[in-house]
């Protein structure tokens, strides 16, 4: 059951203007793509190898020394990616309703403040990582992570999740990262945060569980 590349729910320029079609066909395509590759041969024929990389996510510790960092970081792109494809859609932006409104505006003042807090924390991640919306079980919070590390390995439940390395926003914006996250905004599927939302006590409750 090795780790595949899902397919875009959406043709590849039908996030432009914001994100360009060129960098979704290369993000994607390639990298995504290596990160499924360096996983599944890295996993390959061990007990790990069925292992969904969200449980893997939770369970570094226990992987082998000289599989743990080739994992976390490749386990890590595949688990990222997937969920970024989902949660971008070119019917994206505005702000979310209901619950997860409610949520947002009692953890951070309001949305306005929220985005404001997400883009302070992704464009001060110095070098590669992501800035995440998190549930950590009874709040929601804002957290970054270097290189492919996802929150969920600290026992967070991640909502949503914005790629700040360079091969996410370069060759449309260059140097311009506050930019892209300006644009990016546009892209943000809150129907698809707002299913995660309703999971999140679960599987926040389930990380801890684990007791790590
Ligand atoms: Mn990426």
């Amino acid at each position: 059951m090795a780790y595949r590349v899902p397919d875009l729910r959406y043709p590849y320029d039908a996030l432009e203007p914001h994100i360009d079609e060129q960098t979704m066909r290369l993000h994607h395509d390639r990298h995504h793509q290596a990160y499924v590759d360096r996983a599944n041969a890295a996993l390959a024929g061990t007990e790990w190898e069925d292992v969904r990389p969200r449980e893997i996510l939770t369970r570094l510790d226990e992987l082998p020394v000289q599989l743990r960092a080739t994992v976390r970081d490749n386990a890590g792109g595949q688990y990222n990616h997937c969920m970024l494809w989902r949660s971008m859609s070119p019917d994206g932006g505005g702000e979310p309703a209901g619950d997860l409104g409610e949520a947002i505006a009692a953890a951070f003042g309001s949305f306005e403040s929220f985005m404001t807090e997400l883009k302070e924390a992704a464009v001060g991640r110095f070098g590669s990582g992501w800035a995440w919306l998190v549930d950590d079980g009874s709040r929601l919070a804002v957290v970054s992570t270097p290189n492919q590390d996802n929150p969920i390995s600290d026992g967070l439940a991640p909502l949503l999740g914005l790629d700040v390395w360079e091969h996410a926003y370069y060759l449309r914006y260059q140097n311009r990262r506050a930019d892209y996250i300006d644009a990016w905004f546009h892209t943000v599927d809150w129907g698809v945060v707002a299913e995660r939302y309703v999971e999140a006590p679960a599987l926040a409750g389930s990380v801890r569980s684990l007791d790590r």
